[in-house]
Order: structure tokens, then sequence, then C-alpha cells
């Protein structure tokens, strides 16, 4: 089950709004061939993991197929896998968790009465944490919001100076530009916009043909005055967002952004503490955003986890030390706050890249 939810990861950013699915079918103990869902309308993973055996010459009769979700029982974009497993005479289906979506689920049930062995619940909070993007689309209209972090081993995000300097090493860098690539938004707060001056693309060697950049997101209550003194501004104006404050929407800022094709989108709430979601819901709506990556600062995370919006938490911690009582900080803005008041995580991954660790984040 481990190996096919490593699998099923590869798909992320390209499935949506479906999810990601892993499958392998296993002989003696041993996997004998492999599958996942690679994109939104192609094979899903049980039906490609079949394909992978015919292709290499194994027969399924009788062996066992461990997936991550419940195999679908619905005809969608493709026939139900229930029915290709049942022709394939597969003899087991040990399943991660059943299907949330209630047109595809009952495919255990399918399975029991055509006498295929069903397994349930292997694996199943590695299976339903594989799946959180999928089950918040089932039941809200927001993106899944993947909240970026790099910090050194104090929690520094910059120096004192707020110079845009690299924390990571190169190898976190570039698995920063790979979630780029996969998300409709990257989403940074005011702090970052005027201190670092990024263009929040996503610069990889090997992007697919067509490539479309993802949109840039400025959440602040403060417009810029001079637009054209902001690489972001200067480059893709049109594609730059600023979600500001009501009354900053309205102002004279506001309307010269409007004229060179930047969207200005209101947000309720007072300044400084703006209320984010219904901002995420337009991306949604309005752009088809799946995904955001929020890359800081550390005040703007943390209104994020403080709104229950930080879906996923990718924290890139860097063996320096800064050890500055004035640098700025991961996570920060909160004031006289005790241990009952903390917000807690549960580690669901951890990589090593390069020198540095990234661990992956779910809210308890
Ligand atoms: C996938 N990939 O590997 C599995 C899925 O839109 P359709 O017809 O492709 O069906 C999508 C539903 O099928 C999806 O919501 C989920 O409930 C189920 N299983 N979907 O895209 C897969 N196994
Ligand atoms: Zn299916």
């Amino acid at each position: 089950m481990r190996r096919a939810i490593e699998l099923a990861y590869r798909g992320r950013g390209t499935t949506a709004p479906n999810p990601c699915v892993g499958a392998v079918l296993v002989r003696d103990g041993k996997i004998v061939a492999e599958g996942y869902h690679t994109r939104f309308g192609a094979l899903h993973a049980e039906r490609e993991c079949l394909a992978d055996a015919r292709e290499k010459g194994v027969a399924p009769e009788g062996l066992t197929m461990y997936v991550t979700l419940e195999p679908c029982n619905h005809q969608g974009k493709t026939p139900p896998c229930t029915e290709g497993l049942i022709e394939a005479k597969v003899g087991t289906v040990v399943v991660g968790t059943r299907d949330p979506n209630p047109v595809a689920a009952g495919g255990v049930e399918r399975l029991r009465r055509h006498g295929i062995n069903v397994e349930l619940g292997v694996c199943e909070q590695e299976c339903l944490d594989l799946i959180g993007d999928f089950l918040l689309w089932q039941h809200s209209h927001s993106p899944y919001n993947i909240l970026k972090m790099a910090a050194t081993l104090d929690g520094k995000i910059a120096s004192a100076r707020n110079e845009p300097e690299p924390i990571s090493g190169p190898e976190s860098f570039a698995r920063v530009h790979k979630l780029r690539s996969m998300v409709g938004a990257v989403v940074v707060g005011g702090n970052t916009f005027y201190a670092d001056n990024p263009s929040l693309t996503c610069r990889m060697n090997d992007l697919p043909a067509g490539f479309i950049q993802p949109l840039a997101v400025v959440v602040t209550s403060r417009l810029p005055e001079a637009p054209a003194e902001h690489t972001l501004l200067r480059e893709r104006s049109n594609r730059t967002i600023f979600m500001t404050s009501d009354k900053a929407a309205r102002s004279k800022q506001a309307d010269r952004l409007r004229e060179r094709g930047t969207s200005v989108w209101p947000l309720p709430g007072e300044p400084g503490r703006l209320n984010l979601s219904p901002g995420f819901e337009r991306l949604h709506a309005e752009q088809d955003c799946y995904y955001t990556l929020c890359e800081g600062g550390g005040r703007f995370a943390m209104s994020l986890i403080e709104q229950g919006l930080a879906d996923e938490v990718v924290h890139f911690l860097t063996p320096r030390i800064l050890g500055d009582n004035t640098a700025p900080s991961a996570y920060s803005g909160r004031d006289n706050v005790t241990m009952a008041d903390t917000r807690d995580f549960r580690i669901t991954r951890t990589e090593r890249l390069g020198a540095d660790i990234m661990l992956t984040l779910l809210a308890k």
C-alpha cells in the first residue's frame, strides 16, 4: 500500500478535481505491476495497473491488488473499475479508504458480490492524507492551500536587514519551483511583496510546452504607490491580483492598478486582519484555481493558519542558526500566547533535500 501511495503522489497537480490514486498488483508478496491516475480524464489507477500487467505478460487472475481508494462503481469518463477487476478475475482487492464521492461509491460491495475478497482500511490515515485535496473539493468551493515556509533552526526567515537572501539550499529551491508548477496561484503577503520584489514565477528547466505561469496574488491593505517599481507589475501586471481592504479597493491606487490590467479584489475585515476566505473562493470560482502555494512571510502564514486556511504546510528546515533577536520569524504576529494556544500539526512526510529537511504537515 505504501508503494501505491508513493505512485499516487506522482499525479498530484494534474488530476484535479479528481483524486490522486495509486495501485499495485502483487504475486507471492512481490509487486508485479503498477499504475496511478496520471491526469484528469485519463485511465483510473486500477486500469493503469491492469494495463501494466498486460504489457508485462502478467496474468492478474487470482492475484492481489492494493489500491489507495475504493474502486469506482460508476460509468464516468471511463467504465467502472470494479468491472475491470471482475473481468480480470483478480482474487483479492486491498483498499486504503472508502470513496467519499457518493456517485462512485459502492465498489467494495460490488466486488464482494462477485466473490472477490476485499480488505478495507489498510494504511487508512495515509490514504486519507493523500486525498486531503479531493476531500476539500468534495465539500467546499476553495482551492487547497499549501503553505510553504523556509526557516533556519531558530525559526528565522530572513536576517534583520530583511533582504531577499536564500535561506535553504538549491535542492529545496528546486522543490519550491516544482510546487509552483502545480498550482494555479502563488500567494504572498504585503511584507514579502515590498521587501523581496518577487516575480513569483515557476523557473524550472523542463517546463512542459505551453506551460501557463501561476497567477500572482498579493494580500495587503497597502496598495503600491508606484506600480512600475515592482517586477510583478512591470512584467505580469495582468496576471497579478491584489486582495485588499474594502477601502483600499476603492482608492486611486486601485484604479491605477486596474488601468494596467491588474485585478484588485476587496476582502471583508479590518486592515491587518483581512478575512481571506472569500478571496480564495473567488480564485477557485473565477480562475479555476484548485491549488495555491502560499509563500509567506511569517505574519501572512500565521493568519492563514489562524483562519484555518492552511490545508497543508510544507516546511523547509535548514541547518543554520541566525540567533538574532530582531530577525523576522516564521509563523509570527501573535502576542501573549501560552502553550494552550499552540496550533498543532502531524508530520505526514519527511524528505531530505540536500542539507535540508522538508516536512509536510497537516493540522491535527
Ligand atoms: C480518478 N482516478 O484512479 C480513481 C477515481 O470523472 P471520472 O469518471 O474519471 O470519475 C472520477 C471519480 O472516480 C472520482 O471522483 C472518484 O470518486 C473515483 N475514483 N477517480 O480520477 C482514479 N480510482
Ligand atoms: Zn475507477
